[in-house]
């Protein structure tokens, strides 16, 4: 690709990005109800993952500060909902990931993460 073509590229990307909430139908950004960077003194029996709008929750992964993947006692299911809680494991101390991919409406995934701290 020559640069200006590069340069158009990147130009385009920009302008669809800025007139995305606008022109598309995507779902609000998902929240979970445990905040990023969280420091909890007690560890969370569970993450909820919420929208504004009725999404889908395609895949959701916790993992440990080994970076080792925890395994959860959760199935996606096709099934569009405005929260999904998630139950977690019994955690110790340490610090943890939960990352998630939502799927809107009209087929947009939209992937997030929350890393939080128990301190107990
Ligand atoms: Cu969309």
């Amino acid at each position: 690709m020559s640069a200006r073509k590069t340069l158009y590229a990147a130009a385009l990307a920009a302008s669809l990005l800025l007139a995305t909430p606008a022109a598309f139908a995507h779902s609000d950004p998902a929240t979970a109800s445990i905040a990023n960077d969280a420091e909890l003194a007690e560890a969370p029996a569970s993450i909820t993952v919420s929208s504004a709008d009725k999404i889908g929750l395609a895949k959701v992964k916790l993992t440990g500060a080994d970076g080792k993947e925890i395994a959860l006692d959760y199935t996606p299911s096709k099934a569009m909902a405005t929260a999904f809680e998630v139950p977690l494991p019994t955690l110790g101390a340490g610090t943890y990931m939960i990352d998630w991919t939502t799927m809107s409406k009209d087929g947009h995934a939209m992937s997030d993460m929350v890393q939080f701290t128990i301190t107990e």
